[in-house]
C-alpha cells in the first residue's frame, strides 16, 4: 500500500516526506495505521549518524494507532484493534527466552532495517529500496508494519494520539524505577535529565512513595514542570554542582539515581551522587567513543552502576498498568506533550532539540 513517510536521506540532514510502498503483512505481521508517533532522542542520534545504517530509511519507534490489516497466523489482533507498537529482540537467544528486554542480537534486529531474513518492507517504484522495520516499526509515516507479537492491545477509551510514547520512553522511565531500580517508599531518587524518559521517572518514583525526589536539569522550566510532577527538590546543574547539593540534601547521597540524559560526565555525576550500596541506571545512548572516568573506590562502597533497556518491562503488562495510573490522574503524561503533523517532523526535531518541547509527538493522520 501507498504511505506519506518522513525519509532521512543523509546523516545531520533534515527528514523529507515522500510517498513509499509498503509491504502487505506477511502471516505473522500486522499494518497499523499510525495515529501517534513520539519523537525519541535514539531517532534524532540515529538520524545524526551515531550508527551505522542503511539510506534512505524511515526512522520511528514510538507508535501507537489502529490495526488496519492482519497476516494470516495473527490471532492476538484484529482490525480496529487500538494497540501500541513495541518492540522485540530475536526472540530465540537466552535473554530474550527470558523474557527480558535485553536480546543479545539488539543491535541487529533493531537496526538492521529489515526483517529478520533479509528482505526489506519499503519500495520506491519497484526496485528502490526505502530501509524499514526500523525497532520493528518505522513508525514516522502514516502506516507501519510491525511483527504482530510485538502490539499490545490497548483499552479504547484513551486517545491513541498521546500512547505513542508509552511503547519507549514511558515504560522506560516508569519501568526503571518500578523494576529496574525497585525504588522503595521512603528512599531517595535523583533523576539528572528530565526529559521525557527523566519525568516518568519522577512521576514513577512518586506513585512508589519516594520521599526524596531530586531533579537535575539545566533549564529552569523543566525543572518547575518536574515539581509540579514530584520532584521534592530541584537542582539547576548550570548554577550548582548537583554532586555537592545532593550529598547535603541527603546526608550522605541517593538510594538511587537515574541518568537520562546520555552525557558522558554526567553519567559520573549520577554515580558519585550515590550513597554506599547505592544504584545507578543509565538509559541515555552516549555518543559512540565517549567514555566515562569512574573513580573505583566510589564503586568499591557497594555502589553499582547499570544499563537500562526499556525499564525491565514486559509491555504487554506495564503499558496497561501506566495507563491506569494516567486515568486516575496519578501519572499525568499529557502535561509532557506537544503534537505535530507529519509534515512538521523537522520543527518537532528541532523543538525536542532545542529543549522547548519534553515530548514531541507526530500525528501522521491529522488530530
Ligand atoms: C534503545 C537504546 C538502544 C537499546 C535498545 C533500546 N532505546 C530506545 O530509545
Ligand atoms: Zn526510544
Amino acid at each position: 500500500m501507498q504511505i506519506r513517510a518522513a525519509v532521512v536521506r543523509a546523516h545531520e540532514q533534515p527528514f523529507v516526506i515522500e510517498d513509499v510502498e509498503l509491504d502487505d503483512p506477511r502471516p505473522n505481521e500486522a499494518v497499523v495505521r499510525i495515529i501517534s508517533s513520539g519523537l525519541c532522542h535514539t531517532d534524532l542520534v540515529t538520524r545524526d549518524g551515531y550508527y551505522t545504517i542503511p539510506l534512505p530509511c524511515v526512522l520511528g519507534h514510538e507508535g501507537a494507532g489502529i490495526v488496519e490489516a492482519v497476516g494470516s497466523q495473527c490471532t492476538h489482533v484484529q482490525p480496529g484493534d487500538h494497540v501500541v507498537l513495541g518492540f522485540k529482540g530475536c526472540g530465540m537467544c537466552p535473554n530474550c527466552l527470558h523474557g527480558t528486554p535485553y536480546c543479545e542480537n539488539a543491535w541487529q534486529v533493531l537496526y538492521g532495517m529489515a526483517r529478520a531474513d533479509g528482505s526489506p518492507t519499503m519500495h520506491q517504484g519497484t526496485d528502490i529500496i526505502v530501509h524499514g522495520n526500523f525497532f520493528g516499526q518505522s513508525s514516522f509515516a502514516t502506516y507501519a508494519l510491525a511483527r504482530a507479537e510485538s502490539l499490545v492491545k490497548v483499552r479504547d477509551d484513551i486517545p491513541l494520539d498521546m500512547l505513542g510514547p508509552f511503547g519507549c520512553s514511558i515504560e522506560t522511565g516508569a519501568g526503571a524505577v518500578f523494576t529496574s531500580l525497585g525504588c522503595s517508599a521512603g528512599s531517595s531518587l535523583a533523576v539528572f535529565g528530565t526529559g521525557a524518559v527523566g519525568m516518568c521517572a519522577i512521576m514513577a518514583a512518586r506513585v512508589v512513595g519516594c520521599t526524596t525526589i531530586i531533579a537535575v536539569d539545566l533549564k529552569p522550566n523543566r525543572l518547575q514542570l518536574a515539581s509540579e510532577l514530584g520532584a521534592t527538590h530541584t537542582i539547576n546543574a548550570a548554577e550548582d554542582d548537583p554532586v555537592d547539593a545532593i550529598q547535603q540534601l541527603t546526608n550522605g547521597g541517593v538510594h538511587y539515581s537515574f541518568e537520562s540524559t546520555g552525557v558522558a560526565p554526567v553519567i559520573r555525576q549520577a554515580v558519585d551522587a550515590l550513597r554506599p550500596l547505592g544504584v545507578c541506571g543509565m538509559v541515555g545512548q552516549v555518543r559512540p567513543g565517549d567514555e566515562v572516568s569512574l573513580d573505583p573506590n566510589t564503586i568499591l562502597l557497594g555502589r553499582t552502576l547499570r544499563g537500562i533497556v526499556q525499564g525491565d518491562a514486559v509491555p504487554q503488562t506495564l503499558i496497561p498498568r501506566i495507563i491506569e495510573l494516567y486515568l486516575q490522574g496519578r501519572f499525568p503524561i499529557d502535561r509532557l506533550i506537544q503534537y505535530y503533523t507529519l509534515d512538521e517532523i523537522n520543527q518537532a526535531a528541532a523543538d525536542s532539540e532545542r529543549g522547548t518541547v519534553i515530548k514531541a509527538v507526530l500525528r501522521p493522520n491529522g488530530s
